[in-house]
């Protein structure tokens, strides 16, 4: 786990095109000293961690990559992803291969190989990694979702699963995850889709927080959802349940918005004042998943002006985070095209990522590194 230095007060000083003038005046350096262009985590102020989605399980093991066999994951058998990840990113987050269908397939089998393979990466290159998730509705496995179980029986089984997680890598996630996606866009716990709280009661929610709190007391412990970027009824709700919450001593430490925005709808321009609010309840905030998708019309490829509104999205998401004082980790969801699950789940939308599908990398990327740049005063 990586201690990090007080936050400067004025860490946004300069804008990201001030940046770019001062590269043009010779007051930044545009190279690092070793004469190569620095990297996200290079640029990146010392108390922000820059992360990336770690690609394996879900929807890659369904895919034809070239290169790879059937069901090999990114993470494990991409040597030139590999070497991106760990020269790009100072955090990583498993993008499948924590989750319950994933690491516990079966009753009494947990599968830990990629979580361990990710976990010791990260060790090695000196990275963060961000659990990612323990309460779900979705990618449960069918043993859990179809198991006929009494609640108490059930209960067990989900505190047996997060401290058997949670513990194995104590001192080694700095961020879980633990309840993700629990309100509805109407701001109402998913309470019939989610088996947790349908069956064990919304009680259920702060005795995650509390076991996962058991097992590793110094990682921090999130709420993470998408649409809540902004404030509206589902941003709404988690401001009043975790106010309550923290009322009641429960071990909640930060609120992440994910990130999944598309340039057909307009940027969330309250984000910072979103978060601003959460970090106002004394808690972490963070970006976990963030990806900018466009409509490109089958075999086409995004217009310039495309690219620099996705460019411009990016951007003014890592304002928003740099504002907020203890908005310390900044996740995007996969880096190159090749991998993003956005055109699996969205017909003719793609080109989410911050470099194409071989590895070039877009506006998006640079608007990313100049406003980190900025923003750690051109180290
Ligand atoms: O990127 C993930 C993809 O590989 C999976 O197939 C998909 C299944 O639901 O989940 C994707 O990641 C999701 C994340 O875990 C939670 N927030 C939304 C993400 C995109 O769907």
């Amino acid at each position: 786990m990586h201690i990090r230095t007080p936050r400067r007060a004025t860490r946004l000083a300069v804008t990201a095109a001030a940046a770019t003038a001062l590269v043009l005046a010779g007051t930044l350096p545009a190279t690092a000293a070793n004469g190569k262009h620095p990297s996200l985590r290079d640029a990146a102020p010392a108390d922000l961690v820059i992360g990336t989605a770690a690609a394996g399980g879900g929807h890659h093991l369904a895919q034809d990559y070239e290169g790879l066999e059937p069901g090999q994951s990114p993470f494990l058998h991409d040597q030139q992803y590999r070497r991106e990840l760990k020269h790009e990113f100072s955090s990583l987050s498993p993008e499948n291969q924590m989750k319950w269908e994933f690491i516990h397939p079966e009753q009494g089998r947990y599968d830990f190989a990629e979580a361990d393979a990710i976990v010791k990466f990260a060790r090695q290159h000196k990275q963060d990694v961000r659990g990612h998730t323990l309460l779900w509705h979705s990618q449960n496995p069918a043993w859990v979702e179809e198991g006929d179980f009494t609640a108490e029986e059930l209960r067990a089984v989900l505190k047996d699963h997060i401290q058997t997680l949670v513990g194995r890598y104590k001192g080694q996630i700095d961020q879980w995850d633990v309840a993700n996606e629990i309100f509805d866009e109407g701001g109402n716990l998913r309470t019939s889709e989610n088996i947790w709280i349908r069956e064990l009661g919304p009680g259920i929610i702060a005795d995650a927080f509390r076991w996962a709190h058991e097992a590793d007391p110094d990682a921090k412990l999130f709420f993470n959802d998408y649409n809540v970027e902004w404030k509206g009824p589902k941003s709404n709700a988690y401001y009043a349940l975790i106010q309550d919450l923290l009322k009641q001593d429960v071990p909640v430490d930060g609120f992440s918005v994910q990130g999944h925005l598309s340039t057909q709808y307009g940027f969330p321009g309250d984000l910072r004042e979103n978060l601003q609010r959460f970090d106002d309840l004394g808690l972490e905030t963070a970006i976990t998943e963030l990806d900018v998708r466009m409509n490109v019309p089958e075999g086409q490829q995004p217009t310039e002006s495309q690219l620099a509104q996705q460019a411009d999205y990016y951007q003014q998401a890592l304002e928003a985070c740099l504002a907020v004082d203890d908005c310390n980790s900044f996740t995007i969801w996969g880096f190159t095209d090749r991998y993003s699950w956005v055109p699996v789940f969205f017909t003719g939308e793609g080109f989410a990522n911050v470099m194409t599908e071989d590895y070039e990398r877009k506006p998006a990327y640079y608007a990313l590194r100049d406003t980190l740049l900025a923003a750690a005063g051109g180290k």
